[in-house]
């Protein structure tokens, strides 16, 4: 999937680009299914909300296949490949839940303030690539985001540790007013394999989920691969510190995977 003139203008404007139904429902059941699975496991990888939903399982693409074909998928690594004129490999991979009535809030803040205070990433020549696994709506805590924030450059932030189980870089109430003024605030929503590519400086959020409906979201964090971390503070499942350029699979190994590994096959 190459970006036109076009999307690599409105994602240098915006800092974000939302491909709504990129995969199809058979390509994304499988792993909706899985996911599922992942987090009845008590893999370290898994963290939980302080009441035992699960929150997030990281580095799902080196222990489950069909995350593995996500991982290295051309209609995700190609785009982020042609924006940074260079191989990418992945800084970090996340299946994050947002359990019916359980999922909590994820504060205001900028990956990149994280992966550069974090990890010594020297650029933000990294960004999340994002697959709804779920239909993401209204009311069943979207991801917000405040369009253009990222020409802003990396603001001051501070560390939340307490917020939820999660530790995380957060911008303070004054700093998101001014940039929700001028930027408004959007909430992407649409059909699972929708998916939303953004800048490591996008300021976004996301609230609680209380509703009784679902909201996996699969996260790719792809780094340029000249641009790779400095340091080693954060576990090597969060952070990676394999550095090999991701080799994109076909186009439809995932529906492939599927096609033998669906429930239904
Ligand atoms: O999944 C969410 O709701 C937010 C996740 C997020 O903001 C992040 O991973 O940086």
């Amino acid at each position: 999937m190459k970006l036109t003139d076009q999307q690599l203008a409105e994602f240098d404007e915006l800092g974000y680009l939302f491909t709504p139904s990129c995969f199809s429902e058979a390509e994304i059941q499988v792993l909706r299914d899985e996911a599922e699975e992942i987090y009845k496991s008590d893999r370290k990888e898994v963290w939980r909300e302080d009441t035992g939903a699960p929150r997030t399982a990281f580095a799902a693409h080196t222990y489950n296949e069909a995350f593995r074909l996500l991982g290295s998928h051309p209609r995700l690594i190609d785009p982020v490949s042609q924006l940074f004129g260079e191989q990418v490999y992945m800084h970090q991979y996340k299946i994050n839940a947002k359990a019916p009535f359980d999922g909590a809030v994820w504060q205001w803040h900028q990956d990149y303030g994280t992966w550069a205070r974090d990890d010594g990433m020297p650029e933000p020549r990294a960004m999340n690539i994002a697959v709804f696994l779920d239909e993401v709506m209204p009311i069943n805590g979207p991801l917000m985001f405040i369009p253009k924030s990222h020409k802003r450059g990396t603001l001051d932030a501070s560390h939340d540790t307490t917020t939820t189980s999660y530790p995380l870089w957060t911008l303070d109430n004054d700093t998101v007013t001014e940039l929700a003024d001028a930027g408004g605030i959007i909430a992407p929503t649409g059909p699972a394999g929708s998916v939303m590519m953004f800048h490591g400086n996008l300021v976004h959020a996301s609230p609680p989920n209380i509703t009784p409906y679902p909201r996996k979201i699969v996260y790719l964090t792809l780094n340029a691969v000249s641009n790779h971390i400095t340091k080693f503070n954060r576990e090597d499942w969060i952070a990676h510190r394999d550095f090999t350029p991701i080799d994109p699979v076909s186009d439809d190994a995932l529906l492939e995977y599927a096609r033998s590994h669906s429930k239904a096959a």
